[in-house]
């Protein structure tokens, strides 16, 4: 056996030293822009994420709810492939048909309808603002608007008529078609707009901007027309069946996949990566994984995976280390890999993007993660905690809280992820079936988590994630450094 000197580690026995903090190092200016896909030196990936997070592949945590909502925040979902190959294919047609801007035409609400009937559309279609019309048809007299922000005011009176809450259309700012995006942006922000109202020449409500849609285009002044592009969404394969789920997902419009299992160092993945760069020319781009080392990300690298993801039994519910006794600490695998992955870049000039999954607990961990060399994280417990998973939310003892369950549990039945051959079943448990405690809305969490990355980053005196992975100085902790971390020799206030 060869026995490495290296002791496996995990984030939590690190810290960042601050770097110089400049004056133009502030919240503001940090950029969280991360390549998702490999690209060539000097070219753009042909997806870039505007913040790192992608949600883990789980029955428990990427439906097409939760990934709308992830992909309207600047990140993205990988639809759960532990499902049959139509409903997956389903779900990701779901978040591409998905238009925040535009109005439903089959929303079907009139002034005489309840706020209950407004919440129900929200939470059908996502759509944060909902026009009213006449007639309750997108061809109808637009009447006025009920944004979600009216329904949560109005939280207690769900039976009460929507023209109680309407603003009434002859007191909105309202743009119009052909005007620009700088235009659109001068109303929002001087009327203090969440969304602004686009009109036809017949007065006809044709869709909303976001303030959110223009701040993703501020530098470039498009016709408002380009603003509602498609929502970014990924879906999870296995190496059995994907003859027939790739075909499928991709007709279903998915922008990337990723092949998911528990140890992606194998022969399967190599076959399956081969297969779908040569049915598609190499147009459809496919991630795999996991590896922990640079072993598995130079086989990976050379099969043609357009990402590769680190992780084996760091996750929240996995007990593959105590199954099976496999895996590596996330921190050092993940040191590890990124070190190949960037003399792989030196030698090729092909940067092959990498992702930390699984294990991450605190915010101060994505940030080391970050450092270190991932380009972008993939979480479940994080996001499982959310109004927008698609599990049940329930109440414990006197708390709220949200199932969440491993794809090795026997709950998920995921026996693909953990195949080895033989026969088609789930042989033994590498997952655990449990509860995380509820969080509230994504959009929140998700506002102070990156409030406090980009915070850090402007400690260690870096103003995008390139700059952060190659300034950072990290160091290990004793275990008596890490008491000293948290409150301490006082008594704690309830
Ligand atoms: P975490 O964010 O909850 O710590 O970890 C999520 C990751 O754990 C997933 O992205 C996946 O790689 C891994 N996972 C999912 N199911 C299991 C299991 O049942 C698992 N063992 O390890």
């Amino acid at each position: 056996a060869l026995f490495t000197d290296e002791v496996s580690r995990t984030f939590g026995e690190y810290l960042l030293i601050p770097g110089l903090t400049t004056k133009q190092c502030i919240p503001e200016n940090v950029s969280l822009k991360t390549p998702l896909v490999k690209f060539e030196k000097g070219q753009k990936p042909f997806i870039e994420l505007n913040i790192p997070f992608v949600s883990a592949i789980m029955q428990s945590v990427s439906d097409s709810g939760l990934a709308i909502a992830l992909a309207r925040n600047g990140g993205l979902s990988f639809i759960f492939g532990s499902q049959p190959i139509s409903s997956q294919a389903e779900m990701v047609r779901k978040v591409k048909n998905f238009k925040a801007g535009f109005v439903t035409s089959d929303s079907n609400l009139t002034p005489e309808h309840t706020l209950e009937d407004v919440l129900n559309l929200i939470k059908r279609t996502g759509h944060s603002t909902i026009g009213v019309t006449e007639d309750g048809t997108s061809n109808g007299k637009l009447l006025g608007i009920v944004t979600s922000r009216d329904y949560r005011i109005s939280h207690d009176s769900k039976d009460s008529r929507i023209k109680d809450f309407m603003t009434p259309f002859s007191k909105l700012t309202v743009g119009k078609v052909g005007m620009t995006l700088s235009e659109a942006n001068q109303l929002i922000w001087e009327h203090k707009l969440n969304a602004l109202p686009i009109i036809d020449q017949d007065q006809k409500l044709v869709y909303f901007v976001f303030r959110k849609d223009y701040d993703s285009h501020k530098e470039n002044p498009y016709e408002l027309s380009d603003v509602h592009k498609k929502l970014l969404v990924g879906a999870g394969i296995n190496t059995r069946d994907y003859k027939e789920r790739v075909p499928a997902l991709v007709e279903a419009g998915a922008d990337v996949l990723c092949i998911d299992s528990s140890d992606g160092y194998s022969e399967w993945q190599k076959e399956t990566l081969t297969w779908i760069k040569q049915e598609y020319k190499g147009k459809v781009l496919v991630g795999a994984g996991n590896v922990v080392d640079k072993d598995g990300f130079y086989y990976l690298a050379e099969a043609g995976a357009d990402f590769i993801k680190v992780g084996i039994g760091g996750g929240s519910i996995c007990i593959t280390r105590e199954q099976k006794g496999i895996g590596r600490g996330q921190a050092t695998a993940l040191i590890d890999v990124a070190a190949a992955r960037n003399e792989y870049a030196q030698r090729t000039n092909t940067y092959i993007p990498i992702c930390s999954d699984g294990g991450l607990v605190h915010d101060y961990h994505m940030v080391l993660a970050l450092a270190m060399g991932a380009d972008f994280l993939m979480m479940g417990r994080y996001f499982a905690r959310f109004d927008e998973s698609p599990t049940r939310k329930l109440t414990v003892g006197n708390r709220f809280v949200k199932e969440y369950w491993g794809e090795g549990s026997n709950r998920a039945k995921n026996w693909q992820r953990y195949d080895m051959g033989g026969t088609e079943s789930l042989k033994f448990e590498e997952g655990v079936d449990s509860y995380v405690p509820y969080a509230g809305k994504m959009k929140d969490n998700l506002n102070i988590t990156l409030g406090k990355i980009k915070a850090t980053m402007c400690s260690c005196g870096a103003v995008s994630l390139p700059e952060l992975q190659n300034t950072a100085k990290i160091t290990l902790v004793s275990s008596t450094s890490i008491v000293e971390g948290g409150a301490h020799d006082v008594i704690l206030k309830e």
